[in-house]
């Protein structure tokens, strides 16, 4: 017996579709978008991005989160405004804290409840974060994917002195005290912030 593979099947619905008289580049786009679904959907992490009523304390929760390479991440708006951006200096020369060769993504603002923001992690290392108007609150997260390592993975003023980071901004103080350890991201999995006790 003969299992067909997807694409075979595709071929062969390609060929059903142009019987029923579709025109060819029809036939193309759905074709596309069948082999654009991936054969078992790729592992999705969810990070909310939380704020107490009074604004005064935002955070990512879980703030750390270890995740395996080409797992889609998503951050979700809780309550308040934030942003996902990774630390790039392509991102208002903030210092590089995602490994070499990473995509650096920013979400740009997400003002409403249920807005979400995606992107796939694929390249191993360690990925520092933050939320724009609330990086100096200490509103920062960290991601590991699979083995530690790359700039993420230095302490925040390796880059100092080196040529061409001139305009680089430092890490502010109170997201420095944020970040939790790498270490601590991959014996734990997921850090979360400390409750707050009223
Ligand atoms: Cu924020």
């Amino acid at each position: 017996m003969i299992i067909a593979s997807r694409r075979e099947f595709l071929r062969a619905g390609g060929f059903a579709l142009a019987g029923l008289g579709l025109a060819p580049d029809r036939v193309r786009a759905a074709a596309a978008r069948f082999r654009a679904r991936p054969d078992s959907p790729a592992p999705l992490e969810v990070i909310a991005m939380r704020s107490d009523v009074a604004g005064s304390r935002v955070w990512f929760d879980p703030l750390g989160l270890y995740v395996e390479p080409g797992t889609t991440v998503r951050w979700i708006v809780r309550d308040n405004v934030h942003t996902t951006t990774a630390y790039h200096p392509g991102n208002d020369q903030h210092s590089l804290r995602i490994p070499e060769g990473a995509t650096p993504w920013d979400s740009g603002y997400l003002v409403n409840p249920g807005d979400h923001f995606e992107v796939t992690l694929t390249v191993p290392g360690v990925y520092d974060y933050y939320c724009l108007p609330h990086e100096a609150a200490g509103m920062v997260g960290r991601i590991v994917v699979g083995e530690a390592g790359g700039p993420g993975n230095q302490d925040f003023d390796y880059w100092v002195g080196r040529p061409g980071t001139e305009a680089w901004r430092p890490v502010p103080d109170a997201a420095r005290r944020a970040f939790p350890g790498v270490e601590r991201i991959q014996n734990e999995r997921r850090v979360h912030a400390q409750e707050v006790v009223p």
